[in-house]
């Protein structure tokens, strides 16, 4: 396939220095075709939660009913796994977790649930967590191995952290805002009293293996350490901690933090960078089908091993093809309803479907758009374990090849070639309606 698009390309170059210098068209001499052409039928969504026909596995004259059991309203949810696009093909590992299929660990107070490669091998790089804190609920004073980058979903989040210097830091963050810690710094998480819910929010750290329920918890440390050893480190009567938990907190009630809370004062000084972010604050560049605001180390310094992209896309719009060069996507689903086809070479492609509250997934490299395929806004972040965001758009691309080049491999008219646009677009409208 390689050779022989290289030497259509040098053909139609050839083609196109042999035509007239005043002719701006390469389309002078049209070589044959090699392969067949691909199939002009679309193959749009079939169902979404509003149908009321029941979803079949049929697509154009292929598959058939379904007679044996059916779970209706995840055929209704997943219309293009039943069904799937003719375009797919091969094998492509599941790229979707809904939060709602994660176990969920209840404590007074909240919740946690989480997706990480035990529920989804693909994830490799990125793992989840989606908690929620009742007001003044505490997330106990804990570390990881890992780095913690969050966005508020809901409510506000008072966080605390000390470093590695004795540099310490208090801040608190509302909805769409983000908060980072490097892996081992100490921190803590406690809703406010803003919002009477108090709070939710998602957490995605730097490796797919991560497990929320292996982290490093002061109560479950001092748990497991002879009481006279605590003593003589704290330099204390062994009868000062009579009264600590005897197993681990993890989540638990406590009293709403007061406005204006300060950290104590620190003869180290606080943290030379701040560890939140207020990314709703930031400015949402406006795209013909959409928005898209993104933030990495550029803006939030101390965010050195993770970037996002939080887009918004209208109805009947799409974020363009594109991939990203080196770093694995992670998603997560806000609001309204996507398709994304996962493009993996070798002819491998896979569609999946989401809802708010899914996780995604895309491997570096890996081609894919993100489709609204809903009538209300959709709302998603991209994630990625990197300090600088980058994308490639197969628009740009083109539109910035020679064109005889890219015409030799796509058979495109000149019209259609000049107008590619060599910015990227990042967000699409609704294609033009055929006549
Ligand atoms: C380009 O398309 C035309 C039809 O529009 C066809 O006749 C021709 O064979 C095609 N060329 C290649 C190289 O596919
Ligand atoms: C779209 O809008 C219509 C009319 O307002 C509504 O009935 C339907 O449930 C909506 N949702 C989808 C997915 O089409
Ligand atoms: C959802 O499905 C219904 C019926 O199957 C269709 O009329 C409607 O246009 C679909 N909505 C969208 C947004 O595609
Ligand atoms: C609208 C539609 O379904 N178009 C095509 C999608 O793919 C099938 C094959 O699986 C074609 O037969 C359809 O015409």
């Amino acid at each position: 396939m390689i050779a022989l698009s290289a030497a259509y390309a040098l053909f139609a170059l050839a083609a196109a220095a042999a035509a007239a210098p005043a002719s701006p068209s390469v389309s002078a001499a049209e070589p044959e075709a090699t392969v067949p052409f691909a199939t002009d039928d679309p193959n749009y969504t079939l169902w979404n939660e509003s149908s009321t026909s029941t979803p079949e596995a049929i697509r154009g004259t292929l598959g058939s009913t379904v007679i044996g059991p059916q779970n209706v309203p995840i055929d209704l949810e997943n219309p293009d796994l039943l069904a799937p696009p003719s375009t797919d093909a091969g094998t492509i590992g599941n790229a979707k977790w809904p939060m709602g299929l994660s176990h969920n660990r209840l404590q007074t107070g909240g919740w946690a649930r989480q997706q990480n490669e035990a529920v989804m091998p693909v994830a490799t790089e990125m793992a989840g967590v989606n908690m929620r804190l009742e007001v003044g609920a505490i997330r106990e004073l804990h570390w990881h191995k890992t780095d913690e980058w969050a966005y508020v979903l809901k409510g506000s989040v008072q966080v605390s952290a000390v470093d590695q210097n004795g540099q310490n830091y208090l801040g608190t963050v509302g909805a769409g805002d983000l908060w980072y810690f490097p892996a081992g710094v100490p921190h803590s998480l406690q809703a406010t009293a803003d919002d009477p819910d108090g709070c939710e929010f998602l957490l995605v750290f730097d490796d797919g293996a991560f497990s929320e329920d292996a982290t490093f918890l002061l109560t479950d440390w001092l748990a497991h350490v002879p009481k006279e050893v605590i003593a003589k480190n704290f330099q204390t009567d062994i009868s000062a901690f009579d009264h600590i938990p005897a197993q681990q907190l993890y989540i638990f009630p406590s009293a709403a933090p007061p406005d204006n809370a300060q950290a104590p004062e620190n003869p180290q000084g606080t943290v030379p960078e701040a560890y939140t972010f207020k990314m709703s604050q930031v400015a949402a560049t406006q795209l013909s089908g959409g928005t898209v605001k993104v933030v990495d180390s550029r803006t939030f310094p101390v965010s050195v091993n993770t970037a996002v992209a939080e887009v918004t896309v209208e109805p009947g719009a799409m974020r363009e093809l594109h991939w990203h060069p080196t770093q694995d996507e992670w998603n997560y689903f806000l609001g309204g309803t996507a398709r994304i086809t996962l493009f993996g070479s070798t002819g491998n492609a896979r569609t999946f479907d989401y809802q708010p509250g899914d996780v995604g997934y895309i491997p570096a490299s890996y081609g894919h758009y993100v489709e609204n395929t809903g009538n209300t806004t959709l709302h998603f972040l991209e994630i990625f374990k990197t300090n600088i965001y980058q994308d490639i758009s197969l628009t740009q691309w083109l539109a910035l090849t020679p064109p005889a080049l890219v015409k030799a491999h796509l058979n495109l008219s000149d019209e259609v070639i000049a107008g590619l646009s060599k910015t990227k677009q990042v967000v699409v409208g609704p294609a033009p309606s055929s006549s």
